[in-house]
């Protein structure tokens, strides 16, 4: 497995090598599907780049989740046709899958989850989709493209009876005639604030295994404000961080995906946020399967989670 010169967290070797990391990171620079801005394509980069500067220690989990170890793998060859780009990213993750890692992937576009989500498919057979965003992404296709970033969730739904979708707050009429008519789960930015939606009840209904979308979008502008489309009224970090933290420690997690950052050289402080969620995000599944009792706080590379 080829791995990237820039590594995640900047550890010292043994802690980024493949064979023995727990986890694996996927940079897949891709923003052939975006609609509005662009830079996501730069986004890995930067946030590997941040990466750098975040500790090690998790001050909350009170432990250095990066010894389970962090690999961060060499962003594959991109297609331009959409099709292709899916099939490559597709191929990518289950590689990674077939060695039993827990994969991250950085995207790159929100296009690019189908891809993800259908390697988890074919190795667990059903896989449960929850997806942080400030878009529904539920279009049947967006400007001649089904492959659109606002048509993942209508790809992934095709895939998986099983998906909750937080933090919405921005759908076409269209779109929200299809979720009245399908009973979709879907938690707009509203019905959270104001406690019209039981999110604890739905998550626990959730089927295992859970893949976890996240669109730093999702995310009020103080927290990540360089993103393609932003909306105004989003999570802030410590609701974000809680809902995953409920997520990660309530239902088995096989991965996740963070996608449309923006890259933008005056803006540092979206890509180290979004690093620091990565981070946060690794932490809590080591830290679930400590509290599930499988293994204890390791020390050095522990090998499979999942
Ligand atoms: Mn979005």
């Amino acid at each position: 497995m080829k791995t990237n010169g820039t590594t995640f967290l900047a550890p010292e070797a043994p802690f980024s090598h493949y064979e023995t990391a727990a986890a694996a990171i996927l940079p897949f620079p891709y923003e052939g599907g975006v609609s509005y801005g662009k830079g996501t394509g730069e986004a890995p980069e930067a946030i590997l780049q941040a990466s750098a500067y975040v500790e090690f220690y998790d001050e909350v989990l009170k432990a250095e989740p990066y010894r389970m170890g962090i690999a961060t793998l060499a962003a594959p060859a991109i297609p331009a046709a959409p099709e292709e780009m899916i099939q490559t990213l597709y191929e990518a993750t289950r590689a990674v899958l077939q060695d039993d890692k827990f994969i991250a992937v950085l995207g790159g576009d929100h296009s690019i989850s189908s891809a993800t989500f259908r390697a988890l498919v074919e190795k667990y057979g059903q896989v449960s989709c929850i997806q942080l965003d400030a878009h529904s992404d539920l279009r049947r296709e967006y400007e001649g493209s089904p492959l659109s970033h606002a048509s993942v969730m209508a790809r992934i739904r095709e895939m998986t009876p099983h998906a909750l979708q937080l933090g919405i707050r921005a759908m076409c009429i269209e779109e929200a005639q299809a979720i009245a008519a399908n009973g979709w789960q879907v938690c707009t930015m509203h019905d959270f604030r104001h406690g019209l939606f039981d999110v604890k009840s739905a998550i626990a209904a959730l089927p295992d295994p859970v893949f976890i979308t996240v669109d730093v979008d999702a995310f009020d502008l103080s927290v990540i404000a360089t993103t393609g489309t932003p909306e105004p009224g989003g999570f802030t970090w410590d609701e974000a961080l809680g809902l995953l933290q409920q997520i990660f420690y309530t239902r088995r997690v096989a991965g996740f995906d963070v996608v449309e950052l923006a890259y933008d050289p005056a803006d540092r402080f979206s890509a180290f946020s979004t690093a620091r969620l990565v981070y946060k995000m690794l932490g809590f599944k080591l830290a679930a399967e400590v509290a599930r009792g499988r293994i204890g706080w390791p020390e050095r590379p522990c090998g499979p989670l999942f």
